[in-house]
């Protein structure tokens, strides 16, 4: 360790002595903490009025595996990368998943695609003709086939299901389709494997989205059975929703299964973790953290990005950086007091426990964890620094770059 990062961090792990805290249990958390990188994260992408292309963008999935696998050398956190089908498509998932393993990376969640084709243009599973829904329904298996085959658990789903006016079709109708559809592919997972169900609260459908929110997802789940959990999405809320809140009304219901992390201001959720709400992120984190000490419980943790004008490698490994330091300080709220300020009413007390755990300074404890874990302790500037975005620039003039579609 370069001697200024180890006094910095000495000098945080006095700080925290003189708080009480237990540095080694907070580390052994830190080291612990796993998040999965989007494939089409690595693609160029942007909004539907440009796509601005960078230089070095993979071509196909296993160049996004490469580019995937700097962010876990450089984090020492994200081994395993998430696929959306039919973007990702090969004729051989095996030789995928070996390549993935080559590059000490395995494949994780399997994202269905039921939005891009003609056929969706009155939605996918909640389609009004039975043809439609048959050819999602058969993608979703697809999909189950694929997980099995690249030995992924996780079958991920979002919808773009909905209608773009009043009386076009019949609410209830439409979420007996999903229900239908969703129940055949249910019944054809294996036992090991979970489907997270994804709300979001509009978009594409202007007037009605059949997966709003929470509340429309979690009772899909529950009809569906205990292996469906539902997936928060953090940019998929309206203004001001208490995301936290959600967080924990799902975790105590044991179906919160899955987290997309993204930030956003507006309306699209596709910005670096953390840039505008860092503070919400550690709150989330801070309803977490005590769920996570329940055996029972298996949330998969994700990005979901797809940036359009910052560079993507070094946006994603800042987003998981921006993921360690929350997770980090949420590990620093002293609980005890916490339930103490909270027994006695005492308000601003146990507000002020929380604050206490977010001003701390983390960046020279997660630098360490990093370097721990075979990482870089300034993992933006030693990927900078490695010259790989210039080489495989280089390497991949030729050809299409991977994107939509
Ligand atoms: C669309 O909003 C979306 O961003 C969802 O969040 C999905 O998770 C992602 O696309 C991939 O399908
Ligand atoms: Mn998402
Ligand atoms: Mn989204």
């Amino acid at each position: 360790m370069e001697a200024a990062l180890r006094q910095a961090y000495e000098a945080f792990g006095e700080t925290q002595a003189e708080r009480g805290v237990d540095l080694g249990a907070v580390e052994e958390r830190l080291r612990a903490q796993r998040v999965e990188t989007p494939s089409w994260g690595y693609g160029n992408s942007g909004t539907r009025f440009a796509v601005f292309p960078q230089p070095g963008v993979p071509r196909n999935p296993f160049e996004k595996l490469q580019d995937a696998a700097q962010v876990h050398a450089h984090t020492g956190i994200c081994p395993s990368v998430a696929l959306h089908i039919p973007w990702d498509r090969v004729e051989d998932y095996r030789e995928l998943a070996d390549y993935a393993a080559s590059l000490g990376l395995r494949l994780g969640a399997i994202n269905p695609n039921l939005f891009q084709d003609e056929e969706y243009r009155l939605g996918s599973v909640c389609n009004p003709d039975p043809a439609v829904r048959r050819r999602a329904t058969d993608h979703l298996l697809e999909c189950v086939e694929i997980a099995g085959e690249v030995k992924s658990r996780v079958l991920s789903l979002w919808l773009a299901d909905g209608t773009n006016y009043p009386g076009q079709d019949s609410f209830v109708e439409r979420r007996g389709r999903m229900l239908e559809c969703l129940s055949e592919v249910y019944g054809r997972m294996p036992e090991d494997m979970r489907l997270l169900l994804e709300y979001k609260l509009f978009e594409p459908a202007f007037y009605h989205t059949d997966l709003c929110d929470w509340g429309t997802a979690l009772t899909m789940c529950q009809k569906l059975g205990e292996r469906a959990l539902v997936l928060v999405d953090l940019g998929h809320h309206a203004q001001g929703v208490n995301v936290e809140h959600i967080v924990s009304l799902l975790l105590d219901e044991g179906r919160l299964g899955g987290f997309h992390f993204n930030n956003r201001k507006y309306a699209d959720d596709d910005l670096i973790v953390g840039s505008v709400n860092p503070f919400e992120l550690f709150l989330i984190y801070v309803e977490l953290l005590e769920a996570e000490e329940n055996p029972g419980v298996r949330i998969e943790y994700m990005i979901d990005q797809a940036h359009n004008i910052e560079p993507k490698i070094e946006a994603m490994i800042l987003s998981v950086m921006n993921l360690q330091e929350a997770y980090a300080k949420a590990l620093l709220v002293d609980r005890e007091a916490l339930r103490e300020a909270r027994r006695s009413g005492d308000v601003l007390s146990a507000h002020r426990v929380l604050l206490d755990a977010y001003s701390a300074d983390v960046r020279p404890l997660c630098a360490k964890l990093r370097e721990d874990l075979g990482g870089s302790a300034d993992p933006v500037a030693a990927f900078r620094a490695s010259g790989y975005l210039e080489r495989v620039a280089e390497e991949r003039r030729e050809g299409r770059p991977a994107g939509w579609g």
